[in-house]
C-alpha cells in the first residue's frame, strides 16, 4: 500500500540547503516537504563547517533565523596567515568596507532552521529511507520513500536535490546529462573539537613544512582544530598526544604564544576534493549545495555556497508560482555557477598555497611562501583575499 501525498516542492535532505529552502519558500507561501534519511538528533549533532560569510549572516537575519547566531556567534573582522613561524593578520573588515565573518557552527544553523520549520508547522520527515526520484525530467515528478513500515509517494511540481555529495538526487539524472569537473587532493584534514579555551581571538591558517594546520573555534571554550594528513590514514592511528604534539609543532611561532590543550570531544578525517556538475538542473529537478558542488574546506565556502544556491532557487520558484515567470528558473544554474566557480577557484587557491605536496621538490614551497608573503604585504592582494573570504556581494 503506497500512501499518496502532494506538495509543491519536494526537498531531499535536511542540511543547510534543504532546510533554508523550505524556510524561504514557507515565508513566501510556497509549500514543501523535507525528506531526511537520518534522525533529528544525528543531523543536529553532526560537526561540519563553522564560518558564515557576511551574505549568509545577512540572509539568516533577514529570514528571522538569526537571533541565537547574534547572541552566540563570534564576529571576526580579521584572520591570521602564518608561515615561517610568523603570524600575519589580514584586517578583512578594514579592507572590505566593514564586512566580516561570523564563527557559528553549521549544526547550530541546522538546529535553528529545524526549530523554525517545525514551529511554523513545516513537514520534515526524518528517518525517511529508500528515497527514489521518479520522472524528474517531466512536469509531474514524484518522490517515493519508506517511513517506518509504510511506503509513501509525493506528487509535486519540483524536486530540490539538497542531499549532499553522497545523495540520491544527482545519480538520478541520466548519464551524459551532466558535465562533471573534479580535482581530488593528495591529502585530507584531520579535524578535532576540543574543550579548551581558545588560544587566539581569530582564525589562524598555517603553512608549515610538515603540512597545513588551522586553529578555529566554536566558542571561547570550544576549539576546532585541523591538521593536514595523508588521505589513507585512519583516525585510530592518531593518539591524543600525537594530535596535540603535531598541532603544537605546526602552530608554533617565534614569540611566547602557546597552544592551550583540552579533552578532545570529537575527531574525524575529511577527504579533500573540488567538484562541480553542470548544469545544476535536470527538468524539474534542481540541485543545490554539495549535491552539485564540493569545495575543499580551506576557503570555508561549503555551507555558504549551499545557502547562496537556495536563495537563488527560492526567489526563482516564488516568481514562477506568483507570476508564472520561468526566466529565473531557467537562469538558476548559470546564476549559481558564477558564484560556485569563484568559490571553487578561491578554495583551490588557498588549498594550493597552504598545503604540503609530497611530490614537491621545494619549488612549489618557494612559490607558496612568495604568494603568502605577497598576500600579507600587498594591499591589493590582501584586499582580494579579504573580499573573497568574507564573501563577494556580487559575482
Ligand atoms: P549536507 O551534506 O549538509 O546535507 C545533505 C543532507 O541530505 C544530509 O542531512 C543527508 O543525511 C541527507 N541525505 C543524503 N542522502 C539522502 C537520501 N538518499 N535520502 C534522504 N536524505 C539524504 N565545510 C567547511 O567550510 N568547513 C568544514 O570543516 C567542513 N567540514 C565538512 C566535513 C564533512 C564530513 C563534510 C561532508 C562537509 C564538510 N564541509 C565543511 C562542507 C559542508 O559544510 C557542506 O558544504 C555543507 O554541509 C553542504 O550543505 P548541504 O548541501 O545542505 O549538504
Ligand atoms: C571550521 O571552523 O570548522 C572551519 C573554519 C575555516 C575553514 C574550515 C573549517 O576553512
Amino acid at each position: 500500500m503506497i500512501h499518496a501525498m502532494r506538495t509543491q516542492v519536494a526537498i531531499i535532505g535536511a542540511g543547510p540547503a534543504g532546510l533554508m529552502l523550505g524556510h524561504l519558500l514557507h515565508q513566501q507561501g510556497v509549500d514543501s516537504i523535507v525528506l531526511e534519511r537520518h534522525d533529528r538528533a544525528y543531523v543536529e549533532r553532526r560537526v561540519r563547517a563553522g564560518v558564515l560569510e557576511q551574505g549568509t549572516v545577512d540572509l539568516l537575519n533577514a529570514a528571522g533565523i538569526g537571533e541565537r547566531m547574534r547572541r552566540e556567534g563570534l564576529i571576526h573582522r580579521g584572520l591570521y596567515l602564518q608561515f615561517e613561524r610568523q603570524r600575519h593578520r589580514i584586517a578583512m573588515s578594514d579592507l572590505t568596507g566593514g564586512r566580516a565573518i561570523t564563527v557559528y557552527g553549521q549544526q547550530e544553523v541546522v538546529k535553528d532552521l529545524i526549530a523554525a520549520r517545525l514551529a511554523a508547522g513545516g513537514q520534515i520527515l526524518f528517518a525517511s529511507e529508500d528515497v527514489s526520484l521518479h520522472d524528474p525530467g517531466g512536469d509531474q515528478p514524484r518522490v517515493r520513500f519508506r517511513h517506518g513500515d509504510e511506503r509513501h509517494e509525493i506528487a509535486c511540481d519540483v524536486i530540490a536535490g539538497c542531499d549532499g555529495f553522497h545523495g540520491i538526487s544527482r545519480p538520478s539524472i541520466p548519464q551524459g546529462a551532466l558535465r562533471v569537473y573534479q580535482r581530488v587532493y593528495p591529502f585530507a584534514w584531520l579535524g578535532i573539537l576540543a574543550a579548551a579555551p581558545v588560544s587566539t581571538e581569530e582564525l589562524i591558517y598555517v603553512h608549515h613544512e610538515r603540512g597545513f594546520a588551522l586553529h578555529s573555534m566554536r566558542s571561547p571554550t570550544l576549539c576546532r582544530l585541523y591538521l593536514q594528513c595523508r588521505p589513507d590514514e585512519r583516525i585510530e592511528q592518531w593518539s591524543d598526544d600525537r594530535i596535540w604534539s603535531e598541532l603544537r609543532t605546526r602552530l608554533a611561532t617565534d614569540d611566547t604564544w602557546r597552544l592551550t590543550e583540552g579533552p578532545i570531544l570529537e575527531r574525524g578525517i575529511t577527504a579533500m576534493r573540488s567538484f562541480v556538475v553542470e548544469p545544476m538542473q535536470y527538468g524539474r529537478l534542481f540541485l543545490a549545495g554539495d549535491a552539485a558542488h564540493v569545495v575543499p574546506p580551506t576557503g570555508a565556502k561549503g555551507m555558504n555556497l549551499a545557502i547562496a544556491d537556495v536563495r537563488v532557487l527560492a526567489e526563482a520558484l516564488v516568481a514562477w508560482y506568483r507570476a508564472g515567470r520561468t526566466d529565473l528558473l531557467e537562469a538558476y544554474s548559470a546564476t549559481c555557477l558564477r558564484r560556485v566557480w569563484r568559490a571553487e577557484h578561491f578554495a583551490w587557491w588557498m588549498t594550493s598555497m597552504l598545503h604540503r605536496f609530497d611530490d614537491d621538490d621545494g619549488f612549489q614551497q618557494r612559490l607558496q611562501l612568495s604568494q603568502l608573503h605577497y598576500t600579507c604585504t600587498s594591499m591589493a592582494a590582501a584586499t582580494s583575499f579579504a573580499e573573497n573570504y568574507v564573501g563577494l556581494e556580487q559575482v
